[in-house]
């Protein structure tokens, strides 16, 4: 019986025994293997050719699993979800979809965590790396168990002390890393473009020649305390971070001359793409936010070195509830990318509200298709919480992703199944109820929160509950501008022209308002209210229809899942969570549909409760 009495997820059937002390990722595979399928159960083959990933072979009543190091260790937890879920075997190799599959902890080394919803930091406290082993350990093999292989530990607001963790700190993360190595995740640590400054230099400006060799002699210094670092993580000119700009250099010059400090050690640099003006006047109706990275970047193709990586959120705004794909991911042709994802539910509940994300990830790779980044990225949903996520529903979100970082297009529902059965082994019945629950919850929360694909009606700073006006006076280029008339921005080439960013093919899906889906009809256009929808509804009715039916869903969504046997241990906090989201289900609808109300002096239809 492993020491950690934590929450052990998916792996909760299983106890190997292993998390409290330190094993070989051979060993590790060994003692998974024994303790799911008995002593003979499965032979491990050392086959390197395999890469990361493996072959399974069935042999009489035993299994023989083929792969490199790390690639036995993921061929055993895949026959562990075989034996659990009945997750159908592949016939032939498994590799992953992506090289590098990473999570990126937005954590302070005050112990806070920047949008973190499941308590304090896991490995920072009081200013230090301070952490339980035996949890790193538990976590390393929960994330083993998916697939993920590397981790970057510290926010990309890299705040002091942080910076010393590629300084003073680094025996400190030496020791870190190799709690984790066993399970194949690698670390990966975020930096200041300005840390040169630091240390008593007078400019961090990428083209001085002084500058790249601090670099090179900084990352020197942290491959030796780290040699299997995947790299460095950066945000730069960006929400007031420093960067290439201040020197009147490009994003290019910066990535690189970082990127060269990083290639003797085979180290990878990790560049975010999230860059647009945040003290934007509200009165200014040409500059448009969503336009802000592809005109930043596209110019830029071709010009970032081998080992740079441009690391892209998969919308042009910020994780919000609905929007289109950032059409920076369907360019870029001469340039490696990564998609960036977010566990934390930073916009879409705080791990109160259920909101499970592979339905919305499978629209990202049908629109993206699955080769065009070479990476896949995540903001972590993990804290200190008994859990890792809070809510123990949001771990769905969290095997979802190593599933979806192996193979996108794995399927959000079958995914859903397989994390049911794992975690909590339900009968069909109970199965089919959550599963639709999961399968079901973003598209409720859409429905109750900003009216179709207008985004940013959150409340200011927190971002969670609703504020229709919150940022529409505001320097964050958020702006929905509505009137007693109408709502949304035109964002086609009578507009800002955002929508000219995009191929062909997908202008043509969103420049008739006609023809728009109407999930994206306010991103894309400005609409009357009384503009007469594809289903006869006007807009107007259409808005207070939503919000009444998503609040309702809410309530029955968290009456059926109330019901099922989790074991005492999730129940609590699950159903705490459900009744807070039905309350502020109802609080969202009221107060959106009293917005528009105001605004428009439209009754409803059907004369349900609206305030004035
Ligand atoms: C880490 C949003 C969040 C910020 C976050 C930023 C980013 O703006 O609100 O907290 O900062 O995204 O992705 O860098």
């Amino acid at each position: 019986m492993s020491v950690w009495d934590g929450h052990m997820g998916w792996l909760g059937a299983l106890d190997a025994g292993i998390t409290d002390r330190d094993m070989t990722t051979e060993e590790i595979a060994r003692a998974e293997a024994e303790s799911c399928f008995g002593k003979d159960g499965v032979v491990l083959e050392k086959d390197g050719s395999l890469g990361e990933g493996y072959r399974i072979l069935a042999e009489g009543n035993a299994w023989r699993v083929r792969g490199g190091k790390t690639g036995l260790l993921y061929g055993v937890y895949r026959l562990v979800r075989h034996r659990l879920a009945g997750e159908k075997l592949p016939e032939g190799d498994e590799r992953p979809q992506y090289g590098l599959r990473m999570i990126d902890c937005w954590d302070n080394m005050d112990g806070t965590v920047e949008r973190g919803y499941s308590g304090r930091s896991i490995w920072f406290e009081g200013g230090r790396l301070t952490y339980r082993p035996e949890r790193i350990r538990m976590l390393g093999r929960l994330l083993a168990s998916v697939g993920v292989n590397c981790l970057c530990i510290n926010n990309v607001n890299v705040h002091e002390p942080a910076q010393g963790l590629i300084d003073e700190m680094l025996p400190d993360l030496k020791a870190m890393a190799g709690l984790l190595r066993p399970y194949g995740v690698r670390l990966m640590v975020s930096v200041d473009f300005a840390m040169p400054m630091r240390c008593g230099m007078s400019t961090a400006d990428p083209l001085d020649e002084e500058v790249a060799a601090w670099w090179k002699d900084r990352a020197e210094k942290v491959y030796a305390a780290v040699p299997d670092l995947a790299g460095f993580l950066v945000k730069a000119d960006s929400e007031h971070r420093p960067g290439p700009f201040t020197y009147g250099r490009t994003h290019a010059d910066g990535a690189n001359m970082l990127a060269r400090a990083l290639r003797p050690f085979g180290g990878t640099l990790v560049w975010r793409a999230f860059v647009y003006n945040c003290m934007q006047d509200w009165r200014d109706t040409r500059t448009d936010r969503p336009k802000a990275a592809y005109e930043t970047y596209q110019p830029l193709d071709g010009q970032f070195d081998d080992n740079v990586i441009l690391q892209v959120k998969h919308g042009p705004f910020d994780f919000q509830v609905r929007e289109p794909l950032s059409p920076l991911l369907l360019s870029m042709e001469h340039t490696h990318l990564a998609v960036e994802f977010q566990l934390a539910q930073e916009y879409t509940g705080h791990q109160i509200d259920l909101y499970y994300m592979p339905p919305m990830w499978d629209e990202v790779f049908s629109a993206m298709g699955k080769d065009r980044p070479v990476a896949i990225a995540a903001v972590s949903n993990l804290g200190r919480d008994d859990c890792w996520t809070g809510d123990p529903l949001a771990l769905a979100n969290l095997f979802a992703y190593g599933r979806y970082a192996w193979d996108p297009m794995c399927g959000a529902e079958e995914t859903a199944r397989i994390f049911i059965r794992m975690t909590w082994g339900f009968e069909k019945g109970d199965e089919d109820i959550l599963a639709r629950a999961l399968m079901g919850s973003r598209g409720i929360y859409e429905k109750y929160c900003a009216p179709l694909g207008i985004c940013w009606m959150v409340s200011p700073n927190g971002h969670y509950g609703p504020s229709p006006d919150g940022y529409e006076y505001q320097l964050w280029g958020t702006y929905h501008r509505a009137d007693r008339d109408a709502v949304g921005i035109d964002r086609t080439s009578s507009g800002t022209g955002y929508l000219d960013q995009y191929p062909e093919e997908f202008q043509r899906i969103y420049r008739d308002p006609e023809k728009c889906p109407d999930e994206y009809l306010l991103f894309f256009h400005r609409r009357r209210y009384d503009s007469v929808m594809r289903d006869g509804r006007t807009l107007i009715q259409r808005i207070y229809d939503d919000h009444f039916e998503g609040a309702a869903l809410a309530e029955k969504m968290a009456e059926d899942v109330k019901k099922l046997p989790f074991p005492e241990r999730d129940r609590g906090e699950i159903c705490r969570r459900l009744d807070l989201q039905v309350k502020d289900a109802a609080e969202w609808r009221d107060v959106i549909n009293t917005f528009f109300r105001r605004l428009s002096g439209a009754e409803d239809e059907r004369g349900r409760k609206i305030w004035r």
